[in-house]
């Protein structure tokens, strides 16, 4: 189930070494339900298993149509949930979240309409957000009755600012583009969804030009900083800044320096 046509609820497809993934749930505004979250899981987790870093260098998340990223979690699978049901479920959604912060290639959202409660969850667990002018984002769980379970209580304060975060959570507001984009959450803002996933392949025709190794290290050190105190995380930036001084990358990119000519990465 890797790159096949098994998933009915999302799409995966490969075009040149940059993986485009869509929640395909249209009707629903793609909503996320047990399946979503399920073939994500599994597809997610091949990505890291098996390393496919060497030819999926990037992925772009984004929603089928033009209305929606994600409107959220699945309000009427969630309606009927226990307690326990409703762990599952918020471990289920939580546990793809980390999952796209540990691909080891970059991931950026592309974020076209609504990106509501597990909706901006999702695009929030991604490395960043792009957005359509029409995008809205929000937390509006506390209108239903319910909190942020799929790490908006922890994510967004750690994007906008703690207080800001609040505001928008405990007022469950929408907040549009123009706003996300102020407040750094949409870090750049597009048109149209073709104009988005355009501005999204220019940003990754970058990033394939540099090292892939040192892309992918600089995403683990940088997520891992999240848990750590500045002393910890500096700690770990020198562990990991020294031992890419072993890798063919780094002398390729440094003789390439000095050499006055265009690096050639392998991505070891
Ligand atoms: N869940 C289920 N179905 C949805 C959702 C959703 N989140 N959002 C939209 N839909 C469905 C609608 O029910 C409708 O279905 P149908 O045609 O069968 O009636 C279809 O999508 C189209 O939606 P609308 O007709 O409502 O479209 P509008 O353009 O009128 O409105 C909105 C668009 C404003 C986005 C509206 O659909 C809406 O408010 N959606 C809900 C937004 C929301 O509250 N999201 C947060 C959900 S809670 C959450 O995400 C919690 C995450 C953590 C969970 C942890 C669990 C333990």
């Amino acid at each position: 189930m890797f790159i096949t046509d098994n998933y009915e609820t999302i799409t995966f497809e490969v075009k040149d070494n940059i993986g485009h993934l869509t929640i395909d749930r249209e009707k629903k505004l793609n909503a996320l339900n047990s399946q979503v979250l399920n073939e994500l899981k599994t597809l997610l987790t091949h990505l890291i298993k098996e390393d496919k870093g060497r030819t999926v260098k990037g992925v772009i998340v984004t929603g089928a149509g033009e209305k929606a990223f994600i409107a959220g979690a699945d309000i009427a699978e969630m309606q009927d949930m226990s307690v326990d049901q409703a762990r599952v479920f918020g471990a289920l959604g939580q546990e793809v979240t980390v999952l796209f912060e540990q691909l080891p290639m970059p991931v950026i959202a592309c974020v076209n309409g609504f990106a509501l409660g597990g909706g901006c969850e999702m695009a929030m667990a991604c490395d960043f957000i792009y957005a359509t002018e029409n995008a809205v984002f929000g937390q509006p769980e506390v209108k239903l009755g319910l909190i942020p379970g799929f790490g908006g209580t922890q994510r967004l304060s750690r994007i906008v600012g703690r207080h800001r975060a609040k505001e928008i959570i405990y007022t469950g507001r929408n907040v549009g583009s123009e706003e996300a984009h102020n407040i750094g959450l949409a870090i750049k803002l597009f048109l149209t969804k073709e104009e988005l996933i355009a501005g999204a392949l220019k940003t990754f025709s970058y990033i394939l030009r540099v090292s892939p190794n040192a892309v992918k290290l600089s995403k683990k050190v940088m997520n891992s900083g999240n848990d750590l105190t500045v002393t910890e995380g500096l700690a770990h930036e020198l562990e990991q800044f020294s031992a890419i001084f072993s890798s063919e990358d780094m002398k390729e990119g440094t003789s390439a320096f000095v050499e006055k000519r265009a690096p050639n990465f392998t991505g070891n």
